[in-house]
């Protein structure tokens, strides 16, 4: 089922004359109301979508160097909603939505979580965390616009969401997929079984995750797992999300314009080849932005979709440009890792980088647990039993030959790595000054 069919199934050519018309409304909202935009726009008339290229970015660090309101387009009082980013580092991002604006968010909400198979009737439980971050009030108003009855769990409180799941019986759950999994793990360790939940439905995002990891999420639900990919700058979840075909996020292009640009240079790449995504608002009145780079790695696909959808896709987040680390010369993604990490049965899907630079050489560590059936067959956790010792020595080869890099494995005894109940931290920093740096910041 679609739920706008008359925008997500419009041919290209007008959906391309209506992104031009809201690209040209957007620019003029812009240059008159934000000084910021007066200045950068200055001059700079268009003649077509195709010349968007030339013009400047728009960086996070614009929003933070005009904090709190120095880019917003109407007055404060003209706004109905505030959310902001964690801000891990100093002041917080801080967006801000006219009542037209939320609207835009509940309808682009609607179509990825119809997409996924919510329909009318279903009661969806909300394990993102409600608050400043964007992920617990979008997926909310999203779901009161299809017609589903929302359990308003918010993030954490592990046993009283497996309370609720029981008890309340929700047709979808939605949740970071690191925090899904801790669900599911939690509850089969005291005896239960997450299959019998009977979910039909799992929406999943707010951080990178890969293929291995909604492998391990299917499996632990029986449910078939949806990649839903947004960031508060934007509007929040909702900006792109997986239909059924799952061969790529469609991206709500109607309101939210993509393009993928190098990373270093700015230069906008063509359709298919990986780079950052940048987003111009077509839609948004109390936010506008222009070319906001995002800082994510993707790739835009324009090839027609199994579903009938006729918007730009992109293909499963791989992180971000800022997340990725350099060992030994090495560009790497925690993505990369886990992908390989995920591939190998014996073990658990939980797992952390720890990154050593007080030497003069990087070193990358990578910390995992083995499967319950592995520790069973030692006969407890030993990290020195021989097959221990082996499958370490058969990780650190893998990661070898898939991230060219050779890794320390190291093993750990069961429910030693933090489990999470947001967004995941994946790697930590050790650095010369002691200072030791985690990434991602933990939104929930
Ligand atoms: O995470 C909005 C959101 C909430 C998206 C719930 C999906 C579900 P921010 O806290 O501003 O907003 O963080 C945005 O998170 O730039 C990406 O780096 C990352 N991210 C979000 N969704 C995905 C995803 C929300 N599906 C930042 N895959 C973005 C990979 C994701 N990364």
């Amino acid at each position: 089922m679609i739920w706008n069919p008359a925008a997500e199934r419009m041919p290209r050519t007008a959906r391309e004359t209506l992104q031009w018309e809201r690209l040209r409304v957007t620019l003029a909202w812009a240059t008159e109301r934000v000084p910021f935009y007066a200045e950068r726009l200055r001059g700079g008339a268009l003649r077509g979508l195709a010349d968007l290229a030339a013009l400047p970015f728009t960086r996070k660090s614009d929003l933070r160097e005009h904090y709190p309101f120095g880019l917003l387009a109407v007055p404060p009082g003209e706004l109905a909603r505030l959310h902001a980013s964690s801000g891990t580092k100093g002041k917080p991002t801080v967006v801000g939505y006219t009542a037209g604006d939320l609207d835009v968010w509940r309808e682009v909400m609607a179509r990825v979580l119809v997409a996924a198979g919510a329909r009318a009737g279903d009661t969806l439980q909300n394990a993102f965390g409600y608050g400043l971050f964007t992920g617990g009030l979008g997926f909310h108003d999203g779901a009161e616009r299809v017609g589903l009855s929302v359990v308003p769990a918010s993030s954490g409180n592990t046993a009283r969401q497996i309370l609720l799941l029981q008890d309340l019986r929700p047709a979808g759950l939605c949740a970071t997929p690191s925090f899904a999994l801790h669900i599911a793990e939690t509850l089969a360790a005291q005896g239960g079984d997450p299959r019998a939940l009977g979910l039909r439905y799992g929406l999943y995002g707010a951080e990178p995750w890969t293929e291995g990891l909604r492998g391990a999420l299917e499996r632990a639900f029986g449910a078939p797992a949806y990649d839903i990919y947004g960031l508060s700058e934007i509007v929040g979840p909702g900006v792109a999300g997986e239909c059924e075909a799952r061969e790529g996020l469609h991206v709500a292009d109607d309101h939210f314009l993509p393009e993928i640009v190098d990373p270093a240079t700015g230069a906008v790449r063509p359709v298919g080849e990986q780079g950052e995504l940048v987003l111009t608002t077509l839609t948004k009145r109390a936010l506008p932005l222009i070319r906001y780079r995002t800082g994510d790695i993707t790739t835009l696909r324009d090839a027609p979709c199994a579903c009938g959808r006729t918007s730009a896709r992109i293909a499963r987040l791989k992180g971000r440009a800022d997340d990725m680390l350099i060992v030994k010369g090495v560009n790497l993604y925690p993505s990369e890792v886990e992908s390989t990490l995920l591939a190998v049965d014996e073990l658990l899907p939980h797992y952390q980088l720890v990154v050593d630079r007080t030497g003069t050489l990087a070193r990358l560590e990578v910390q995992v647990e083995p499967a319950p059936a592995v520790i069973e067959r030692c006969g407890g956790f030993d990290a020195s039993h021989p097959t221990l010792l082996d499958l370490g020595r058969r990780v650190r080869e893998r990661l070898a030959s898939a991230i060219g890099l050779t890794a320390q494995v190291t093993l750990l005894p069961p429910r030693s790595l933090p489990r999470s109940e947001g967004k995941a931290v994946r790697v930590i920093e050790k650095r010369a000054a002691d200072a030791v740096d985690l990434k991602p910041g933990g939104a929930p």
